[in-house]
Parts: structure tokens; C-alpha cells; sequence
């Protein structure tokens, strides 16, 4: 598939409980909101506790349509056993969440922690004040910290068809086909969409989408199904196109010889949300070698 065509995805919406009614179909898109990076130096911590190093309350950073938030942490030597943690203010302390990153970097060898998808939203309208908490159980370290937060909104470039369903019977099943026009989206980046079905302004299923344009303009897509606890559930069908092109998300061609500037860019679209921590690190291994 070309940049400029429409790109068509087949779904089948599927009624596993009571009958529903006005269900709408919506096509969102996930889009960057802001970053920032902060490069400091962290003193010995000891382990298992953390200094704060980013507060979200101190950064002037305007979240209000932010949903989720990526932190990547990388420091200078590999033999040093950094930890990431997202962390919340309660009023009286810091405490860390359920997001937290902790790898024996010196035994993977990779001076490096990253979280992805942190549900931000919750934590803002829980608590007081959200942050990045670092440990650094060894002597003083300089480091650099990416944030980036991204949002969901209703997209531009596509539509779900059908967009309404009036009724959906139990075990009914309804065929949603997805379009999304290309021409305004970038070579060599990824965007990120979900297909959603809301019932009375409240989401009952959700699938996601990832689409990256290639730099010779073919399109690949990949399409994963979830599903939700409730009563109405998205089965996924598929339409993968791959045309060639370098497999290795972030390698233009010539395939397979990794340029330095390519690891760069794909970093930088990693910051923006645009490549996964698993394509840099796949990339980055291409390009040692190993
Ligand atoms: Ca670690």
C-alpha cells in the first residue's frame, strides 16, 4: 500500500451478553502531548529507595489531555544498577505505583530503564502530585531521562463504518470495517489507533491499531484484538499488507546496514511515541551485532 491510500480493516463487533442499543464506533488516534528531558546527575541513594528527580506539579507542563506517559532512563555505565520508578504524592509522601522498572543492568549490560503506557490520567485526578523517582545504589551517576505524554482524540484521517448501531441483539454480530486515509501521515513514523464501541458515552470494547509508513511507501500493519470486561466485545480480524521493505523497524534501505543516524531518528520517534523501546533496542542490537 502506497502513502495516499486508504488503508481497510475488517471487524467483526460481537454481542456475548443482553442486547445493547446506540452503540457508537469511533476511531481515535494516539497523539503526542509533551515532553521533556531531564539530564542531571543522581548521588548513591542506597537501593530500593529513590530520590525525586521530575514532579510534575514543579514542570509547568500543561497534561490536561494526557492519558498516558513514557519514561526513558538511560545513564553512563552499564556496571551501575539504576531503577525507574513512576511515583505518586499522596500529600504527605512519595510513594512509588505499580510502574516501576528495575533490571540487573549490570548483569544485562544495558545502562537503561523504561516504562511505557502509564495510565497518568488516574494518578492526576487521585493525587496530589506525580513524579519520577531514580535509585542509584552505587556512587554519583549523570543521566538522562525522557519523558513523553500522549493523548487520544477523535482522528482525522479515518472513520469506523458503521458509526452507529442502533440495537445489537445477544450473540449478534455486526461487520465494522475501519478506514484510514494515509496522504497526510509521514514517511517512516508509526501512529498509533484504536477502534472503540461506546454504549451511553461509556466504552464497552476497545482493539488497537499500529500503522507505519514506511520510507519506500509501502504500509505494514499490525492489529492486535482486547477485549473488555463487559458485554460487548471487538473480534479481531486482520488485513496485513507487507511489501518489502527493511523488516527491522527504524532500517531504511539499504537493509540490513544500520546507520547511526537511523538509531538516532528512531530514538527520537520512540520519544514521541512513535516506535516501541523493543524496535530501538532491536535496531540497536542490529546495528552491535549481537
Ligand atoms: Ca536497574
Amino acid at each position: 500500500m502506497h502513502k495516499g491510500e486508504n488503508l481497510s480493516l475488517d471487524y467483526t463487533l460481537v454481542n456475548d451478553n443482553a442486547v445493547d442499543f446506540a452503540i457508537v464506533m469511533g476511531l481515535k488516534s494516539v497523539d503526542y502531548v509533551a515532553g521533556v528531558n531531564v539530564s542531571n546527575s543522581i548521588p548513591y541513594t542506597g537501593s530500593n529507595t529513590f530520590y525525586v528527580v521530575w514532579e510534575k506539579s514543579m514542570s509547568g507542563l500543561d497534561l490536561a489531555d494526557a492519558t498516558h506517559m513514557n519514561a526513558y532512563l538511560r545513564w553512563s555505565s552499564a556496571s551501575k544498577d539504576l531503577d525507574l520508578y513512576f511515583i505518586y504524592n499522596n500529600g504527605n509522601n512519595w510513594n512509588t505505583s505499580r510502574f516501576m522498572s528495575k533490571h540487573r543492568n549490570d548483569f544485562l549490560g544495558m545502562a537503561e530503564e523504561s516504562l511505557t503506557g502509564i495510565d497518568i490520567q488516574y494518578y492526576l485526578k487521585t493525587f496530589q502530585d506525580v513524579g519520577i523517582g531514580i535509585s542509584n545504589p552505587s556512587d554519583q551517576e549523570s543521566y538522562s531521562l525522557d519523558l513523553s505524554f500522549t493523548g487520544e482524540k477523535s482522528t482525522d484521517n479515518g472513520h469506523a463504518t458503521p458509526g452507529y448501531i442502533s440495537s445489537l441483539s445477544a450473540g449478534e454480530k455486526k461487520s465494522i470495517q475501519v478506514s484510514i486515509d494515509t496522504s497526510a501521515l509521514n514517511y517512516g513514523e508509526t501512529y498509533d489507533y484504536y477502534l472503540t464501541a461506546e454504549e451511553n458515552g461509556q466504552e464497552v470494547a476497545r482493539a488497537p491499531i499500529r500503522l507505519t509508513i514506511l520510507e519506500n511507501t509501502q504500509v505494514t500493519t499490525t492489529t492486535t484484538t482486547t477485549t473488555t470486561a463487559s458485554s460487548t466485545t471487538v473480534a479481531g480480524s486482520t488485513t496485513t499488507t507487507i511489501q518489502g521493505g527493511c523488516t527491522l523497524a527504524g532500517d531504511n534501505p539499504p537493509c540490513d546496514v544500520i546507520e547511526v543516524s537511523e538509531i538516532i531518528n528512531l530514538i527520537t520517534a520512540w520519544t514521541q511515541s512513535n516506535a516501541s523501546i523493543a524496535d530501538v533496542i532491536a535496531l540497536i542490537n542490529a546495528w552491535t551485532g549481537s
